[in-house]
């Protein structure tokens, strides 16, 4: 404990040069900073997050999610799980074809039978209510071997529960329930979710759908157009989302809010265009929705009337994992056809495993789908426990999931040369089906923003908090004595950081170690960052893109170390391997998340930054390439 002299001097430790411009928002998460509207929340005291990713941005590991590795199914599941995962396998190795599919663009119609007969359509709907009942990480593990057969089966099965139905299951009153889920399980009637419009894609809550009650106050009259609708040709229920004149009672005026409803294709007045002609994930069904006149009986409102932008952040957050967990097995498939021709081809007298180059592709990609699957399994247990400030978490292992997939495809690819090329071999498939997954579901540049953005505004309202005690630095002491404490330390350069040395095997402790670095250096630059710019860092996406990759790198080495931890302390055969992996894996994320890190105060390439938004301004105010052409014609 400090002595009281010492606290004035930690308190001008702390104080920001900034103060007073610094921490006086709620932070508008939106990526479209120049509709920013800030959201006075200075009444509000900081909430306390459970969530390691949240935490991340204070500097601190609040670790209860993450270690130990979370193992959340009883004995019951995992015999469940294990009499579900062959015949599914075997289901997708015997009766489905994917080649097939993306060839006749539709889901064949022996597989729809075949996996309606498997309960597949309702995997996590209750058992009460005719599905399978299972757990997010039950759900996953099937989810899995879906992604590592063929993703346009994926995307229909997706579509329909991961989001299509979600809304019910999360939102919907016992009512509903009972009236839908029951044959939305057995894929009698399929879903889908309708949010994006023409004129809003990423920014979701600029949708123009409406829905007026109607002058009796029974129903809502709803008019608008989707698209992009994954199974919106073939869905007979529609989770749609309008807005609505909603009362705010603090005004006592009307205003427009976004609702959510259960729309049946059977209340008339919905159609359906073609299906779309896309690059990939042709076999399932993407077609715009139309919306002309439709009656909704006021009892299909999905949550709360003027509460459906929540409702759709709540299913997207709810659906990502899924992503991940599918992706995962996509890069096993991808690997396995890499290592098994990198096993046989020879050139230059020598099998092609034996070269570095290839060695170094191989190993990248399993570590990639290593990371990946150990988050997708860690965001799954996290929610089977009962977490419910995953949000950060999720968008993070959809990006990673997306883009690390996309990598070990197109070294897959590479590995195999022209054979990999070929339509025959069944990559070009894949490659071209995994192309959506950077840009569905929220695309990778509009999390990256969330995640930062998010990340930030929580750290922010600590800061806050903090800039109050020091108004009052009497009645306060014992906030500003531990802050101090811990500054002081960060400064005169003893470890204040966290440590993560306790809770992973003591093979893995320098991996823990240059983990517990990189957290506390980014604590430091959130805070310099707010400090900074204030409210202002929403518009500099150059360095939030940073923030976020940096934390994309910390959470994939916790989930590792995590789990490489466990299988070390239970000795399983793979253990040896897999602290290769974590390791590996570590260090390179380590040394990357300091170059992010880096960038966002060097000089040198801040000022880069505003010369790329130049290059960006010249290029579209030119309409193309503005550089004269080498020969000068
Ligand atoms: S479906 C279409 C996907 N579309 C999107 O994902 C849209 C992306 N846009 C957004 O997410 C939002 O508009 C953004 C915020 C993030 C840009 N969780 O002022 P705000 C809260 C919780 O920042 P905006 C598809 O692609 C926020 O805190 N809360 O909002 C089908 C604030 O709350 P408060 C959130 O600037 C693909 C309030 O909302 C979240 O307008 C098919 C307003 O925030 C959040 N995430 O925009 C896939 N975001 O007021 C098939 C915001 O209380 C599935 N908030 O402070 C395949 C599955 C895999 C296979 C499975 C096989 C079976």
């Amino acid at each position: 404990m400090l002595r009281l002299p010492q606290i004035g001097r930690i308190i001008a430790v702390f104080r920001p040069k900034a103060t007073n411009n610094l921490l006086t928002f709620g932070l508008r998460t939106t990526a479209v900073a120049q509709k920013t509207q800030w959201r006075g929340k200075a009444t509000q005291s900081p909430r306390e997050s459970r969530s390691f990713a949240m935490s991340l941005f204070r500097g601190q590991a609040i670790t209860d999610q993450i270690f130990p590795y979370p193992e959340v199914l009883d004995e019951d599941q995992k015999q469940t799980l294990t009499e579900l995962v062959d015949p599914c396998a075997k289901f997708f190795e015997e009766v489905n074809d994917a080649t097939k599919n993306d060839q006749i663009e539709k889901v064949d119609d022996e597989t729809l039978q075949g996996l309606k007969e498997m309960g597949a359509f309702g995997l996590q709907v209750p058992l009460d209510f005719g599905g399978l009942g299972l757990t997010n990480t039950m759900y996953a593990r099937l989810v899995e071997i879906v992604g590592a057969h063929d993703l346009g089966v994926g995307i229909t099965l997706g579509a329909h529960q991961s989001i299509g139905f979600k809304g019910i299951l999360l939102f919907g009153n016992q009512e509903q329930k009972k009236k839908y889920l029951p044959s939305l399980a057995i894929g009698e009637q399929i879903a889908c979710f309708c949010l994006t419009e023409p004129s809003s894609g990423s920014d979701a809550s600029s949708i123009r759908s409406r829905a007026e009650l109607s002058e009796d106050g029974s129903h809502y009259i709803l008019n608008g157009s989707k698209i992009w609708i994954s199974n919106g040709g073939i869905a007979d229920i529609f989770t749609v989302f309008a807005q609505t004149r909603v009362l705010d009672d603090k005004l006592g005026t009307e205003r427009d809010k976004v609702t959510a409803f259960i729309v049946e294709r059977n209340f008339g007045g919905v159609s359906s265009g073609l299906p779309e002609k896309k690059m990939g994930i042709k076999a399932s069904n993407t077609a715009e929705v139309y919306f002309d006149n439709v009656q909704i009986p006021k009892e299909n409102i999905l949550g709360e009337i003027g509460d459906g932008f929540k409702v759709a952040m709540n299913i997207l957050n709810n659906g990502r994992f899924g992503m991940a967990a599918c992706l995962s097995g996509t890069m096993k498939s991808c690997i396995t056809a890499a290592a098994a021709h990198a096993g046989q081809r020879t050139q230059f007298g020598r099998r092609l495993e034996s070269f570095g180059s290839i060695q170094e592709k191989i190993a990248r990609m399993s570590m990639v789908q290593y990371v990946t699957e150990s988050m997708a399994y860690m965001v799954s247990a996290n929610m089977d426990q009962g977490s419910t400030e995953f949000q950060i978490e999720a968008a993070i292992s959809k990006i990673y999931a997306s883009e690390a997939a996309w990598y070990c495809a197109d070294e897959a690819v590479q590995i195999l040369g022209g054979l990999g090329y070929m339509k025959d071999f069944g990559l070009e498939r894949v490659v071209r089906d995994l192309r959506i997954f950077r840009i569905f579901e929220g695309t990778n540049d509009i999390l990256r923003l969330f995640v930062a953005l998010t990340g930030i505004q929580y750290a922010g309202s600590h800061l806050k908090e903090l800039q109050k005690a020091l108004k009052n630095p009497a009645a306060n002491l014992g906030l500003l004595v531990d802050v101090g404490a811990t500054r002081a330390k960060r400064i005169v350069g003893l470890t204040s950081g966290p440590s993560l040395k306790e809770y992973v095997h003591p093979d893995l402790t320098d991996s823990a170690d240059k983990t517990a670095k990189c957290i506390t250096l980014f604590g430091e630059i959130v805070e310099s960052l707010l400090i900074k710019h204030g409210k202002k860092i929403v518009e500099e996406q150059f360095i939030l893109n940073r923030i976020a990759d940096s934390a994309i790198n910390i959470y994939a080495m916790v989930s590792t170390l995590s789990r490489t931890s466990r299988s070390l302390e239970q000795k399983l055969p793979s253990a040896t391997h897999e602290t290769l992996l974590c390791n590996v894996f570590c260090e390179e994320a380590h040394d990357q998340v300091r170059e992010y890190l880096k960038i966002t105060k060097d000089q040198q390439k801040l000022k880069n930054f505003q010369k790329m938004s130049m290059i960006s301004r010249d290029i579209v105010e030119y309409g193309s390439t503005a550089a004269t052409h080498p020969l000068g014609f």
